[in-house]
């Protein structure tokens, strides 16, 4: 079809530019560090606000908990120390949250408080007002510019304050006035975090990290929205060449396949590792199926009607070569001849041209599979909550 073309292409493109000022080892040097990387990337956000406007809540709802979950943070409760208390994603603990102390309090000094909450360690701010935003807003964000970090203004508990920002002219005006530039304050909901500016947010965050962390943030946050689940698997497609070059690549036990046609081999860990992180991503997995019944009022079974992908079962070894040696196989012979018309390197290895288009075919068939089927258990989801 003309969209299976055009998206060869693409592929053939980036992997060119790739391949133009090194030969193929040193390419694959570079992504096996890509992904070394990736496994290590540390992320740190800073939340924080006034005592009671919502902190801990948000940091649970962006960590896909429920306030009554386990290992979720406190709320309700008194802030009587200064020391920030780190709230690492359970998937990726080099992911945390911050819930930093209460701003605001009568002897309120924003540059003594970032000290204290060791500011050099976040990546960035958020900064949360439940009803107004006020001068200690205003000056912990002069601040956090000061010392060249960056923060993001949230107005909290939206579901429950229908507030006019139009009565905060006058605070954005004297931000301008302290060095501030007018910033956007999205609108949240710990409660709902779905609705409002949620994913607003998100993409904002992402834009403004660098490449490897955001990455990760993106991986990170709950699999809440349709818009969310579609930018989660454009950007987990993107890794997938490179890691049918891995395996096309690799030295280090390979798996032979035998099929009346085919004989290649290929690095069926990578394909169990990527295939495992697909579910965390997308939510599929039991605890976050669990979560989404629990907030949408649905059993767990009325969610799992709607799956159709054949991973919903143990994802190992033999699973991943029952894939490969399936239907996808038709399109990976010919594809196989294509890949090596620009990779000839891989001509070298035996049939690592093979292995290539058929970890390739096999990713891309089973992201596309599990990014339908979170997009329906949303949907369905989101049918039931009143
Ligand atoms: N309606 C509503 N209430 C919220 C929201 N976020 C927090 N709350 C409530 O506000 C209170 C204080 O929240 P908490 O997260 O403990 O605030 P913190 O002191 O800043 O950590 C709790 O009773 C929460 O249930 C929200 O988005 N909507
Ligand atoms: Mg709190």
């Amino acid at each position: 079809s003309i969209e299976y073309e055009i998206k060869m292409k693409e592929i053939e493109a980036e992997i060119k530019e790739t391949l133009a000022n090194e030969d193929l080892p040193s390419a694959v040097g570079k992504i096996r560090d890509y992904f070394e990387q990736q496994d290590r990337v540390e992320l740190n956000i800073a939340v924080t606000g006034e005592s009671g406007s919502g902190k801990s809540t948000i940091i649970n709802a962006f960590r896909g908990l429920g306030d009554e979950d386990e290992g979720s943070a406190p709320t309700d409760v008194v802030e009587t120390t200064m020391k920030p208390t780190a709230y690492p994603y359970t998937k990726y603990p080099n992911v945390k949250l911050w819930d930093l102390p209460g701003i605001g309090t009568p002897n309120f000094k924003a540059e003594e408080y970032l000290k204290q909450v060791e500011f050099q360690r976040y990546d960035f701010f958020i900064i949360i007002a439940s009803d107004r935003f006020r001068e200690c807003h205003a000056h912990l964000a002069a601040e956090i510019v000061k010392l060249k970090k960056r923060f993001y203004f949230v107005r909290s508990k939206i579901d429950a304050n229908i507030f006019c920002l139009k009565l905060q002219c006058f605070f954005f005006l004297g931000l301008k006035r302290i060095g501030v530039d007018s910033p956007v304050v999205f609108l949240i909901s710990g409660h709902y975090l779905a609705l409002y500016d949620f994913n607003h947010l998100q993409e904002t965050m992402e834009k403004e990290l660098p490449q490897h962390k955001r990455h990760v943030l993106m991986l990170a946050l709950p699999n809440i929205s349709l818009e969310i689940n579609e930018r989660k698997k454009k950007e987990l497609q993107k890794d997938i060449w490179k890691l049918a070059l891995l395996s096309a690549t690799v030295a280090a036990v390979p798996i032979p396949i035998v099929n009346a046609a085919l004989s290649f081999t290929v690095d069926a860990g990578i394909l169990v590792k990527e295939l495992i992180k697909y579910y965390n991503v997308f939510s599929l997995d039991p605890a976050s199926l669990q979560k989404l019944a629990a907030r949408s009022g649905k059993s767990v079974d009325e969610l799992k009607s709607v799956l159709k992908s054949p991973l919903h079962t143990k994802i190992n070894k033999d699973l991943v070569i029952k894939l490969l040696t399936g239907s996808t196989l038709v399109a990976v012979d010919a594809a196989a001849e294509y890949f090596l018309g620009f990779l000839p390197g891989l001509g070298s290895i035996a049939a690592g041209s093979l292995s290539f288009a058929a970890v390739y075919f096999t990713l891309k068939h089973c992201l596309h599979g599990l990014a339908e089927d979170a997009r329906k258990v949303l949907i369905v989801a989101v049918q039931t909550s009143v």
